[in-house]
């Protein structure tokens, strides 16, 4: 996949066209930016850290069927993404009263909301990204109907319910975090964006400590160190997972063995029930991976590059809980 124009440069992330028209590469910075790029700094080898985090994410969300842009990770730094039309609204979910809720109604800091709170930002950074409400959303035209709100409220609670037990496993408290949608080329709305320390507020269980971009926000330092435990705490829920290859030669390539026990089975007299009969082999791999997706992510380019022949042979992987 050929990295090709440069389409958008955001806050986090560098945007460029590749060789096939739906399919997008996310390039992940080093920048940090706070209160809408007011404050600014380079941290080196973050892009790296949130590219990394953010796929773990979204293999885990894709485990979950929440339908993601994310394809696969290319590299360090870089991510194939499906092509969306970006909604304009960050949808920010809390589970813990911090940054601008306390500020803004004086919520006192860390109380646990009784439920999660979904709210809406109009992304617009010469405008501060002011708070909205749907009736706003509408009229600014930031989505299309109103029904289109709710589906993204929907979402985001259900990516909630599932991210917030994954951190706990590793005593991370999700506090809040920001969301992006966007529209795919069937007009499905699909999660985009990224999902990393930039993105989110992580507290450590037991000592309270923050884990994300509040360090930099609050000049605390070490904002590197505490994106690398992240990472480090997330890597800890690597599973094995068993992969089953089956490849068989296509339809329409003669398959000599296959078309000898067909007819040694005719002359058996089972010839008015078998139609056909394919031969193939079945390759048994033991994968670590962070998420069954991310399993089979794996197993597919080893089939593209080794396993099979695919100008001659069809394959199907089947990954379970090894
Ligand atoms: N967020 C909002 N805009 C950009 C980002 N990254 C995230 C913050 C925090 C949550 O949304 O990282 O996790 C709520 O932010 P705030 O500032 O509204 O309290
Ligand atoms: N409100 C966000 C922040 O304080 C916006 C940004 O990331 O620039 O970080």
């Amino acid at each position: 996949m050929d990295k090709l124009d440069l389409l958008y440069e955001g806050k986090g992330k560098k945007l460029y066209s590749t060789n096939d028209r739906d399919l997008l590469i996310a390039e992940f910075k080093d920048d940090l930016t706070a209160f809408n790029a007011q404050k600014r700094s380079q941290e080196s080898g973050k892009g790296i850290l949130n590219n990394e985090i953010s796929t773990i994410i979204f293999g885990e969300l894709s485990d979950s069927n929440i339908t993601t842009h994310f394809v696969k990770k290319l590299n360090d730094r870089d991510m194939l993404v499906k092509r969306v039309s970006i909604i304009p609204i960050e949808v920010v979910v809390r589970n813990v009263a911090t940054g601008s809720l306390t500020k803004r109604l004086g919520i006192p800091e860390g109380r646990e909301l009784k439920n999660p709170i979904v709210e809406f930002y109009y992304k617009n950074d010469a405008m501060n990204d002011p708070i909205i409400n749907d009736e706003h959303a509408v009229i600014m035209g930031l989505v299309d109907e109103v029904v289109e709100l709710e589906n993204l409220k929907t979402q985001a609670r259900k990516i909630n319910e599932i991210l917030k037990p994954f951190f706990a496993k590793v005593g991370l408290r999700l506090i809040d975090f920001k969301l992006e949608f966007g529209k795919d080329k069937n007009e499905n709305i699909i999660l985009a964006d990224e999902i990393s320390p930039d993105s989110c507020r992580f507290w450590d269980s037991t000592t309270g400590e923050k884990l994300d971009k509040d360090r930099f926000r609050q000049d605390i330092g070490g904002v590197k160190v505490a994106y690398e435990e992240v990472k480090n705490r997330i890597l800890t829920l690597q599973k094995v997972y068993k992969a089953i290859v089956n490849i068989y030669l296509k339809d329409g390539v003669l398959d000599s063995a296959g078309k000898a026990v067909n007819h040694a089975l005719g002359s058996l007299g089972f010839g008015n029930s078998v139609n056909d009969v394919r031969i193939g082999r079945q390759i048994i791999l033991k994968i670590s991976a962070n998420s069954k997706s991310d399993a089979e992510k794996q197993t597919q380019e080893m089939c593209e590059s080794l396993l099979a022949n695919t100008v001659i042979e069809d394959y199907n992987i089947e990954i379970i809980n090894g």
